[in-house]
């Protein structure tokens, strides 16, 4: 039987047009070569509704893999995040108008879940590319963290299955605008490296 993996993005949020991890998952939804294998699940930005609606995925089909893809304005290479916090931290509201309250997710869990993807052959590939990326220890403390966490606790009892997040930065029409200047990468590039990653995982025996 082959490889199954969810690919989930997120929806624009505080007042983005756009945001790239959608734009990505509509690329990989349309493209054949990933059709049978990889199921995607476009997310609202919403700390109550994305965890539950990647749960209730993973609870219809068993995955190979959970990949998450996720906006981080400011951020320069492809950031695959290796942790999970268990901690919102942010003073800025989700789509619902919700802002939690500062501290961890779980009383029950661990301060942080790691991934058991295996991120650093990731990293290998796509620098073999020359795709800008590094490995980062902090998804930040927002929706992405905690669809991130949640996941990983949900994966705590099925270690056949393994999740990461990924992070990308801003398009570079997203950027340009922006007073600070923060960098942007090409969709083709983050298109190229969400396609080398889900090759790798489906290639795998
Ligand atoms: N990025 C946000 C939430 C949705 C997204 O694409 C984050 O990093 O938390």
């Amino acid at each position: 039987m082959g490889k199954k993996i969810l690919l989930t993005g997120f929806e624009p949020f505080l007042g983005e047009p756009v945001n790239p991890s959608q734009i990505l998952l509509e690329n990989i939804k349309r493209d054949l070569t990933f059709n049978d294998q990889v199921h995607t699940l476009l997310l609202p930005v919403s700390f109550a509704k994305a965890p539950r609606l990647v749960a209730a995925a993973m609870a219809m089909q068993d995955y190979d893999c959970v990949l998450m893809l996720g906006q981080a304005g400011g951020r320069k290479n492809i950031c695959l995040e290796r942790v999970g916090l268990n901690w919102n931290e942010t003073e800025k509201p989700d789509e619902d108008g919700s802002t939690p309250v500062r501290g961890t997710i779980s009383s029950q869990a661990p301060p942080a879940l790691f991934t058991t993807a295996p991120v650093e052959q990731w990293m290998q590939i796509l620098k073999e590319h020359q795709i800008p990326v590094e490995i980062s220890l902090s998804a930040g403390g927002y929706v992405c963290n905690n669809v991130y966490f949640k996941t990983l606790q949900v994966l705590g009892s099925s270690p056949e299955t393994e999740a990461c997040f990924i992070h990308v930065p801003y398009l570079p029409e997203q950027a340009e605008g922006k007073p600070d200047r923060p960098p942007g990468m090409e969709l083709e590039t983050m298109l190229k490296a969400v396609k080398l990653i889900l090759s790798s995982i489906l290639q795998r025996s």
